[in-house]
């Protein structure tokens, strides 16, 4: 019989970063008076500035979500075909290739990052392959380097899929600097967030006219509507967010950085539960807190601590359940093998993870995990 008690409020995998509300009110009033709402105000052309410097990146465009950032990617880079990517990431990734009329073609994942396993990129690339969409999951690196060799070697295009890396840097260099274009989403549950929002960083200054174009509808001039593009602007409201939540960015990432530390110290020697090792050469972010549950060898499965969590009023989130391949409409190649993928998605859950959570609070929820262990 478990003694400890539910937390008496609900503790979320997350909870947004919100700016003080008295500066939120006086950037409204600021952009009440310019009477500019949107499309690529005085708001919006401060946050790409801010957060070209932020990023460490040579261009960037900024856009109303990260997924519609992620189709016009894919369009402005003309990708066609098929693009070789992961199936464990959240459904925006591979929705954005069908959108786009592309075949995602499924790589298995590596065991140790949970990231597309480099090595197995090769053997699925077909005469319709365009393009390779990595994810850095969990706000960890993919191997970079290799993916630049296998990209080149075979005159593939590579979009990362870098929504939870605000902030990653690898080697010194900002992490949206690497592959032809990099996507970061600003949703209000990422550390950096615009309530709903999202960039792409890339080094060909040629992109920029051409995303510009793509999310506003294709208008070149008052007389000229060059390209059937949509509507994807960032407004100044969210751009006005992003100004402000910048400046609490760095706390936050301190923060999660501790109580990271304390999972781990509470979780360490616990048998059947491991979490990602910290990447050499990395400047982590934070953004989740993965473990992954064996249960060969803890007393129950993944599911089953995630039900018992909820008990505790404690929700933590079973990302990327299910793989993209389950998905109804997933056309799964017959020979699509992803033995890791499968064995990973059966473990992994997301711990909460947020700047305003305390020491005890951690502590506690640790606490009940481990306490599966005695029933
Ligand atoms: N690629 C990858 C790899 C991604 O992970 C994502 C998004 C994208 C692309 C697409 O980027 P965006 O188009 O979204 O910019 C959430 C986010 O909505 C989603 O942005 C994110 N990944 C994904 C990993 O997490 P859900 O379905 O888990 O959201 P939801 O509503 O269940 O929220 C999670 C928890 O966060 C809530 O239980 C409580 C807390 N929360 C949430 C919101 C919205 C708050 O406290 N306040 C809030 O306003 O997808």
């Amino acid at each position: 019989m478990n003694t400890i008690k539910p937390f008496d409020y609900p503790i979320h995998i997350t909870r947004p970063v919100l700016p003080d509300l008295n500066k939120v009110f006086k950037k409204l009033r600021e952009i009440w008076e310019s009477k500019w709402l949107t499309n690529m105000g005085d708001q919006h052309k401060a946050l790409e500035l801010k957060l070209l410097q932020y990023l460490k990146t040579k261009y960037l465009s900024l856009f109303c979500n990260g997924t519609l950032a992620l189709e016009l990617a894919i369009e402005a880079l003309k990708l066609t075909g098929e693009v070789i990517t992961t199936p464990f990431t959240f459904p925006a990734t591979v929705n954005s290739l069908y959108r786009s009329n592309i075949t995602p073609i499924f790589c298995d994942i590596k065991l140790n990052d949970l990231n597309i396993d480099e090595d197995g990129i090769e053997d699925l690339i077909s005469p319709k392959t365009s393009g390779i969409m990595p994810v850095h999951v969990f706000g960890n690196p993919c191997e970079v380097e290799k993916l630049e060799r296998i990209a080149k070697k075979n005159n593939l295009k590579v979009i990362y899929d870098a929504a939870h890396c605000f902030g990653v840097e690898y080697k010194d260099i900002g992490i949206g600097n690497f592959g032809d274009i990099s996507m970061f989403s600003f949703h209000a549950t990422k550390i950096f967030h615009t309530i709903e929002g999202g960039a792409l960083t890339y080094n060909n200054s040629e992109l920029k006219e051409d995303l510009n174009l793509l999310k506003n509808f294709g208008i070149k001039n008052e007389n000229e509507v060059i390209l059937p593009g949509t509507n994807a602007k960032m407004n100044e409201l969210q751009a006005a967010i992003g100004l402000l939540s910048l400046t609490l960015v760095k706390k936050e990432i301190e923060m999660r950085k501790n109580l990271t530390s304390i999972y781990q110290e509470n979780l360490k020697d616990i048998e059947g539960i491991k979490y990602l090792d910290k990447k050499k050469e990395v400047k982590h972010n934070y953004q989740y807190f993965p473990i992954l549950i064996d249960e060969s060898k803890f007393n129950f499965n993944r599911d089953y601590v995630y039900e018992y969590l909820k008990k505790f009023n404690i929700f933590s989130r079973r990302y990327f359940y299910p793989l993209c391949t389950e998905y109804r409409f997933s056309k799964k190649k017959a020979n699509c093998r992803i033995p890791n993928a499968n064995k990973i998605v059966n473990q992994v859950l997301c711990l909460p993870l947020y700047g305003e959570l305390k020491r005890e609070e951690i502590e506690k929820i640790c606490a009940i995990l481990i306490s599966t262990l005695k029933i």
